[in-house]
């Protein structure tokens, strides 16, 4: 036979399962249906390692269930708007939607030499006006619905890319993308309102069951529930009284301060009149608005000169500061402060010189002696106690546990009328407004007269102008000579299109339903969303585990409760796939040296290829490009073929750990699949034909154990299927081709039994390496495509273990041990036993005393 011609095989089966729809999705499907999801790529242009192993779990996945007997949903599309397409336009003129339309091309490209089983008919790209318009409707729907409103508000701008970054984008103080420091900026921007759902995106995360608990765990964070209390402080001497967030109303009696964020009302109308709180104001805002910047920052406090009156202490007064560590946007934007348990009041109370009023106590100390030097030695400590412990110095509290002072405290704050139990969440509406050009116009006009006023629905899509030009930073939309200008649906007077575009993790939180019906002329068709959805199985990356999981889960809330879906949740099962990693190199110089740059020699060691300089090598790490320890997908795709990268992604770790990189495993993959090709192609006996029936009892020696081991092998390999276990179903099937390998056919029936094994293994084989299999598939003398066969079966007589290992002791030492059939009989397994090498050997001629048989276990044999 023929070597096997790689390029050649992979794009005629790449081609054929085209032509004859293998993969097409009925409308209407009549088998148990199976949606298979792997998260769209932005189309950068070139495909990466990270696609490579997304996609090939998201196709064995999909391969899988179709044989056994899905109809399977396992679409591909474009996540293609966003500012990359932005900056190629200002670096090279190109744009944006060209620029864009080529990398899909040329990524569509890639992906098809996957051979990957979508149907390519339902792809679309998030950029296409059939795509967005049904955004503005939903927008406008929310709209209607109460779940969109527009505030002023003070935005994370980010000074690079000219445009505000949600909370989640800004790490460290820093544009995700543009790592320059954050400035804070007011904006009016159009928010959705993720918080109406805190409370039930939170009950959510308890039945998604089959997501990592990493993931649930990042979401319950990043919502972040808290039970407290709102206290409303009387301002001495003004009518208004400032009302704060706590966690800890048990601490009230050691409240010594009080602190509102710089953009509290109260310190912005303090501001008007005083100049000192004007510049203190301004050199916060200097720092950054987000959480992270604000807790590395120094704390600095400026003293209004007001003072607060205590709830429960008649004539205390607390001074009110305005202080940077408070955050305007957190529970009421302002707090009472209680140094001697919470360690950032600590340091405040250090720095100007406050009260620290212990008033929780160790278990061990409350109620003691102790407890007076407790209390008199409280500020020479380092740190707050913050820890649980007995109420004491607090009145009406002392002797109650933290938990029952909580509860007392609110109480009172009750009957008083100065308070009431809240409950707050971390979580933040979602502002969507971005001031970009390649995103979904915001459909709203604003009128002098009218304000804002969404587009009426004829008149939409608002579409993008196509003539615009990337000649300075900004919104090019904004700076446009005629498209921001119409005319006001109510009034008829000229007035100005909103120029802001969504963000672009509002295309990416609803396209999973898309899927469903992308023809539709609605966002999608109720039935075939409610016929697929929730999607089975989710498959993508960990750095999605917060923002597009909660968006998406947010969108499936609101698109509920405006009557386009049913159901709860988006995404039944989760996977999240580890990372691809590759050794690091470096030059001398410091300077980062691509893998394929790196040459070895046994004098020079490592040096670059083309400088010559000395390389050394660092740790494996996620494959990047700042350090360049990436390989280029394409290129190995057309060097090993596809099937070969494709197995490699699955061999070595299973699908959610990470992933080293490695020339080795390339090439023992590229090696399994030239022995696979062989072993089929060069048989080591007549086969018969395909559909000779192997004797269902006639087998016996050598081939019944090859039969057995098929069986166990399907069994098993099924079994890991289920569980994602990949890599052992790749071990599971090189264990079964070891088998054939061993095995010596003789008669005529041998023959059969290697066709069967043979035929197993490469059915067996097709989800991770569809092409080669597919071939052997017609080598073998099948008419039909192996796409589209089914699963195998596993026998289950022949699964069942019928042999057994009995291990066998002499005077309590292990020497030797036995296959016997299950079940046998005691003076069988006696006469084995003491027939056996190393059991003689121990005996050295003696006479056994007495043997005691443990069936199906052990035979102890005492001299
Ligand atoms: C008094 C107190 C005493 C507090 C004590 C803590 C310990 P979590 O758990 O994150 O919800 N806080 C409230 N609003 C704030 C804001 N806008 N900016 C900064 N800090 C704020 O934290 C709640 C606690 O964070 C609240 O409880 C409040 O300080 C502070 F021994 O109130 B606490
Ligand atoms: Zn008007």
């Amino acid at each position: 036979m023929a070597r096997y011609n790689v390029k050649e095989t992979e794009s005629k089966w790449q081609s054929r399962w085209e032509t004859e729809g293998c993969f097409v999705v009925p409308d209407q499907p009549e088998k148990p249906v199976y949606y298979v999801l792997e998260m769209f790529p932005y189309p950068s242009g070139r495909i990466h390692m990270g696609h490579v192993r997304n996609y090939t779990l998201g196709d064995v996945v999909a391969r899988y269930r179709k044989a056994c007997g899905y109809d399977v949903l396992h679409p591909m599309g474009w996540d293609a708007f966003g500012l990359p397409a932005e900056n190629a336009a200002m670096e090279n003129g190109v744009h944006p939607e060209d620029w864009t339309r080529a990398n899909i091309e040329a990524m569509r490209k890639q992906l098809r030499g996957m051979g990957l089983s979508y149907d390519w008919g339902r792809e679309f790209a998030t950029c296409d006006e059939d795509y967005y318009k049904h955004e503005q409707k939903m927008f406008l729907d929310f709209l209607e619905a109460g779940l969109v409103y527009r505030k002023k508000s003070w935005v994370n701008w980010d000074p690079v890319e000219n445009t505000v970054l949600a909370n989640e984008q800004v790490i460290d103080g820093k544009g995700w993308r543009s790592g320059t420091a954050v400035q804070r900026r007011e904006l009016s921007q159009w928010f959705l309102k993720i918080t109406d759902f805190a409370e039930d995106l939170l009950a959510g995360i308890e039945e998604l069951e089959d997501w990592p608990d990493r993931v649930r765990l990042m979401q319950q964070n990043w919502i972040g529930r808290s039970e407290g209390a709102r206290v409303f402080f009387a301002i001495e001497g003004r009518e208004e009284s400032l009302e704060i967030y706590t966690t800890r109303p048990d601490t009230l009696f050691g409240a010594s301060f009080m602190a509102i964020a710089p953009n509290h009302p109260l310190a912005r109308a303090l501001s008007e009149s005083d100049g000192d709180i004007r510049d203190f104001i301004r050199r916060c805002e200097s720092l950054g608005a987000s959480e992270a910047a604000v807790e590395t920052a120094e704390k600095l406090g400026f003293d209004t000169g007001l003072k607060a009156k205590h709830p429960f202490v008649e004539g205390a007064r607390l001074p009110i500061f305005v202080a940077n560590f408070v955050l305007m946007d957190y529970g009421a934007g302002a707090i009472f402060g209680c140094p001697a348990h919470d360690q950032r009041d600590f340091d405040f109370a250090g720095k100007y010189d406050l009260p620290i009023v212990p008033v929780v106590a160790p278990a061990n100390i409350a109620g003691t002696d102790d407890e007076a030097h407790y209390i008199a030695t409280y500020r020479n400590r380092v740190e707050a106690m913050v820890g649980d412990g007995v109420v004491i110095q607090s009145d009406f509290m002392n002797g109650l546990s933290v938990e029952e002072a909580k509860s007392a405290a609110i109480a009172k704050l009750k009957k008083l009328g100065l308070g009431e139990g809240t409950v707050n969440y971390r979580l933040r509406d979602w502002g969507v407004s971005r001031q970009r050009y390649w995103g979904c116009p915001i459909p709203v006009i604003h009128c002098d007269d009218c304000g804002v006023v969404p587009v009426p629905l004829e008149q939409l899509p608002v579409t993008l102008p196509r003539d615009v030009v990337f000649d300075k930073p900004g919104n090019p939309l904004a700076r446009h000579p005629t498209w921001k200008h119409t005319i006001c649906p109510l009034c008829g007077k000229p007035a100005e299109r909103e120029t802001d575009t969504f963000d672009t993790f509002f295309e990416s939180s609803w396209y999973f339903a898309r899927f469903c019906s992308p023809k539709s002329k609605n966002a999608f068709d109720k039935a075939a969303a409610d016929r697929w959805l929730p999607v089975d199985q989710y498959i993508g990356g960990i750095e999605h585990a917060v923002m597009h999981l909660l968006y998406s889960r947010f969108f499936t809330r609101a698109l509920r409760k405006c009557g386009y879906l049913s159901i709860k949740e988006p995404f039944k099962r989760l996977l999240t796939q580890g990372m691809v990693r590759h050794e690091t190199y470096r030059d001398e110089d410091g300077a980062w040296v691509f893998p394929d740059d790196v040459a070895e020699s046994a004098e020079r060691g490592l040096f670059h290829r083309k400088t010559g300089k000395t390389v050394t090598r660092g740790g494996s790490e996620k494959m990047s490009k700042s350090k360049r320890n990436v390989v280029d997908p394409a290129r190995i795709i057309d060097a090993h073929g596809a099937d070969t990268a494709r197995l490699f992604m699955l061999s070595d770790s299973p699908p959610g750990r990470d992933l080293d990189w490695s020339e080795s495993g390339l090439e023992g993959a590229w090696r399994y699949r030239n022995r696979l090709w062989r072993m089929v192609t060069e048989p080591k006996a007549d086969l018969g034909e395909p559909d000779a029936t192997v004797p269902k009892n006639g087998l016996t020696g050598a081939a019944g154990n090859l039969r057995r081991a098929v069986h166990k092998t399907i069994a098993g390999v099924t079994d890991d299927l289920n569980r994602f276990a990949f890599n052992k179903a790749v071990a599971r099937i090189r264990e079964l081709t070891n088998a054939i390998d061993d095995f010596a056919p003789k008669t005529g029936t041998d023959g059969l039994a290697l066709r069967e094994a043979l035929e197993t293994l490469v059915r067996l084989a097709n989800p991770m390496m569809p092409h080669v299999t597919e071939e052997l598939w017609a080598i073998l003398g099948h008419e039909t495509r192996l796409a589209i066969a089914d699963w195998p079966k596993a026998d289950a007589r022949l699964v069942a273990d019928d042999t057994i290992t009995v291990g066998v002791q002499v005077n309590g030492k292990l020497r030797g041990t036995m296959e016997l059939p299950k079940d046998a009989d005691n003076r069988f397994t006696e006469e084995r036993a003491m027939a056996l090498e190393g059991v003689v050997r121990a005996m050295d001629g003696r006479a056994a005393r007495k043997v005691i048989v443990v069936p199906n276990k052990i035979v102890n044999v005492v001299v």
